[in-house]
């Protein structure tokens, strides 16, 4: 199964709206150190809690296993991360999780990434992510509406529903391989602009 445009398209809205936290069209420790701080913000953490330490540590791992892998095509020593490095980077992860739910082993390293994730969405701390949850982290009022028809996918309307650790891993598996729109993990970072 190839990637498509749909596929491609993704990727590169992951990176240049989701990931580019900074705006310089790379991804280095300069966007963890921006997440750092949204992260603080967002669950009112002081500057030396172990939890926003442990945050920015599984940030910084996931940005260093991708440069190893694209510095070691190249052969260079690289610290940032080019939106082409990174889909070809997803191109290669991609063929390990076809047709999986959980990480491989190879990618271990994934789960505390996704685990960052889970947490900034998991606003109110208690471990599944809420209707509430994931409007709450709205931009503007397209955001918010776009956030609201993701979570209708997602969750077959169900407005009662809650995202735990393991089906939002499922899902992020399934941002990762699906070229196909109509699949719930295209939606999970909540938005219809790709
Ligand atoms: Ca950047
Ligand atoms: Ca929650």
């Amino acid at each position: 199964m190839e990637v498509n445009d749909f596929w491609k398209k993704k990727i590169h809205f992951y990176f240049t709206e989701i990931l580019d936290f900074d705006n310089d069209g790379r991804v280095s420790s300069k966007d963890v150190a921006g997440f750092k701080e949204m992260y603080k913000y967002m669950k009112k953490l002081k500057q030396d809690s172990p939890e926003l330490d442990r945050f920015s540590k599984f940030l910084n791992v996931w940005i260093n296993n991708i440069l190893a892998i694209t510095n070691k095509k190249t052969g260079g020593h690289e610290t940032s991360i080019t939106p082409e490095d990174f889909r070809k980077y997803c191109e290669k992860i991609r063929v390990e999780l076809v047709g999986r739910k959980t990480w491989p082993s190879s990618l271990s390293y994934m789960s505390d990434y996704i685990e960052a994730l889970f947490s900034i969405l998991d606003t109110d701390n208690d471990r599944s992510i809420s209707k509430k949850d994931f409007l709450s982290n709205s931009a503007n009022a397209e955001d918010h509406k776009s956030r609201e028809v993701s979570w209708a996918l997602i969750t077959d309307k169900d407005d009662n529903k809650k995202i735990d650790i393991r089906f939002f891993n499922e899902l992020c598996i399934e941002f990762l391989v699906s070229t196909n729109p109509k699949d719930r993990g295209n939606w999970i970072f909540g938005t219809f602009r790709y």
